[in-house]
């Protein structure tokens, strides 16, 4: 009873939006909602009693309204609020968003109103009326509008609280800037009556020559619309298949893609019809797989020449949201020899993933089961579970995602093994034709030369991924590395997910003396000397490509709340360490005959 109890009031708290979560919006008709919002502060959440939802005007004189979001200043979106106002930058609580609109309808349409994402609860209101709320900062929503938008003007109204939550996901506590608002882009999206929802085209598990996949239609037809087509024109290829009663049209057919891969990222247009609806997209065709210790890209071993990214905008502080910001990074990615990089620790922005599909470019994507979560609540799975659904409905077509990960650093305990077990069960349901990792730190000192890793949520996984910060945290120095040797409980690939230590762009000094130059880049000689000899070692993503926001980082004059393990400082600018890594990844790459394109 008291566990029914709590699973309704927490089912009530995160409710997911009952609409449905649109794919591929970037091809849709749409109409921006971007640019200036008007926005109050609300640090005592004071704004639900205060009806700010109803926008409304004083209509006589003598009416009393103690707001007015005409004349409170804007906010720009897609955008956190922190920089772009020096009072906002610590800022933690609700922040309300309004703007008006004007739309005319047209016949035989549906409307949803799309948010890219917003951190972290969004309550929404278009016209006074409230269309739902969404909890979890990183996954796009939506909201079917049709009988509620006007033909003319409209107010949509958005409060958005991104305090921190112990039923949250992440919880209370992580080392990144909680940046707040509406971070990625609003629009209308445009869809006929019977449309295509979601869809998944992807070459079958364990066979190179077979596309498998669905197509999900919604709407008033569903029951008896008509064949679904996949068309892909290049390949000459068209494939009908019949919608089931649920307007699920499920398919395989043969076709042999030439195949993409960080040299040869090759997309193909492929068009999806049913019913009176078609949508356009660009996929690539590739397999991955494990064996034994490897894994296999098309069928061959792969070393992961990877590096850890943060959604941390280059040069300006702040979330970053632009397809500008993401070739940026992975370009940066790219000149330090990667193929590979580890979307750290929630779903990056859609563009992300799309880039790194034409830049050939492999990607870790990851849900924010982040450090000590209360595992104990069944509202944590629930919401995470929904985060992860969201992330892979949004990017299961694009080649460049080659894991999900579902966690990073979480204590060892039943709960906890139990959530992540059914988390990377519901993973695989979801998406069985990519490979299931997490990264955990919970390794030990058998001896000052042994560690092992004995984390029973290896079970789970098909690729181990370790946290280890020798060098940096701990009782050991950088050149103990050479000695230490790795065990792993379980026989399957290891990504070394996180090693690294923090150096101040400019900052220079002898290797022993802390957030030098010189320290980090004699950390990573030390470390890339032990993690050559790592026995299952199938790839790396050392931390992170460049210097982020935490509030955590406090040293005065060196960190000023920026976590400084960055290989490039915020402003663009390479430390030592990058060419290291650098050297190493060229020789890496030029030993597998395959020389990292520029
Ligand atoms: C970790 C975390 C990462 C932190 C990093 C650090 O283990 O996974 O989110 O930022 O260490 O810099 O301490």
């Amino acid at each position: 009873m008291r566990f029914a109890l709590l699973f309704l009031f927490a089912a009530s708290c995160f409710a997911q939006n009952p609409s449905p979560l649109i794919a591929n919006p970037g091809s849709r008709m749409g109409i921006s909602l971007d640019g200036a919002w008007n926005s109050i502060v609300d640090p005592y959440d004071s704004g639900v009693s205060s009806r700010y939802f109803e926008n409304a005007k004083p209509k006589s004189k003598s009416d009393l309204i103690e707001y007015d979001f005409d004349r409170s200043p804007n906010l720009q979106v897609p955008g956190d609020w922190n920089s772009q106002r020096d009072s906002l930058l610590f800022y933690e609580g609700p922040v309300w968003y309004q703007r008006n609109f004007s739309y005319r309808k047209r016949p035989h349409t549906r409307t949803f109103l799309y948010f890219g994402a917003a951190n972290y609860l969004a309550r929404v209101w278009l016209n006074g009326v409230k269309l739902g709320e969404h909890a979890g900062g990183f996954t796009p929503f939506d909201f079917e509008v049709t009988g509620k938008i006007n033909d003319g003007e409209n107010s949509v109204v958005v409060a958005v609280d991104n305090s921190r939550r112990a039923d949250g996901v992440p919880g209370i506590h992580t080392d990144w800037w909680n940046y707040g608002g509406l971070t990625r882009g609003v629009k209308l999206i445009e869809v006929p009556e019977t449309f295509i929802e979601s869809y998944a085209v992807q070459l079958a598990k364990g066979r190179g020559d077979e596309i498998e996949g669905w197509v999900q239609i919604n709407g008033t037809r569903m029951g008896n619309a008509d064949a679904a087509t996949i068309d892909i024109p290049e390949a000459h290829l068209k494939h009908s298949v019949q919608f089931g009663a649920s307007g699920r049209a499920v398919f395989r057919f043969p076709f042999a893609a030439e195949r993409w891969s960080p040299e040869n990222p090759k997309l193909y247009r492929v068009t999806i019809s049913g019913e009176n609806d078609r949508v356009t997209d660009e996929i690539g065709f590739r397999t991955i797989e494990t064996r034994g210790t490897d894994i296999l890209l098309n069928g061959k071993p792969i070393f992961l020449r990877g590096v850890s990214v943060h959604e941390e905008a280059p040069y300006r502080g702040a979330r970053a949201f632009s397809e500008d910001d993401d070739r940026t990074l992975l370009t940066w990615a790219k000149d330090l020899g990667c193929n590979f990089v580890r979307l750290a620790h929630y779903p990056h922005n859609e563009d992300m993933i799309r880039v790194a599909d034409r830049m050939g470019i492999m990607v870790w994507e990851e849900v924010p089961v982040y450090w000590e979560l209360d595992f104990q609540n069944p509202a944590i799975l629930e919401n995470a579970k929904a985060q992860l659904h969201d992330a892979v409905m949004r990017d299961q077509d694009r080649a460049a995602i080659i894991i999900w990960s579902i966690a990073n650093e979480t204590p060892i305990h039943p709960a906890r093994n139990a959530v992540l077990k059914s988390l990377s069960e519901y993973a695989r349901s979801l998406d069985g034709t990519r490979l299931i990792s997490a990264a955990s730190d919970k390794w030990r000192e058998v001896d000052p030369t042994n560690m092992a890793l004995n984390d029973p949520l290896g079970e789970y996984l098909d690729v181990i991924g370790l946290n280890e910060y020798i060098g940096w945290y701990g009782q050991h120095k950088p050149e103990d590395a050479d000695q230490i040797r790795w065990q792993f409980a379980y026989s399957k690939p290891v990504i070394v997910t996180e090693f690294g230590g923090g150096a101040q762009y400019g900052l220079h000094g002898d290797s022993a003396t802390r957030f030098t130059e010189e320290y980090q880049a004699n950390l990573y000689e030390h470390q890339l000397t032990m993690l050559s000899r790592m026995p299952q070692l199938a790839g790396m993503t050392p931390w992170i490509l460049m210097d982020f926001r935490s509030p955590r980082r406090a040293l005065a004059g060196i960190q000023d709340y920026y976590n400084r393990k960055g290989l490039v400082s915020d402003r663009g600018q390479r430390k030592q360490a990058f060419y290291v890594l650098q050297r190493f990844y060229m020789e890496k790459a030029q030993a597998a005959g395959a020389p990292p394109r520029k």
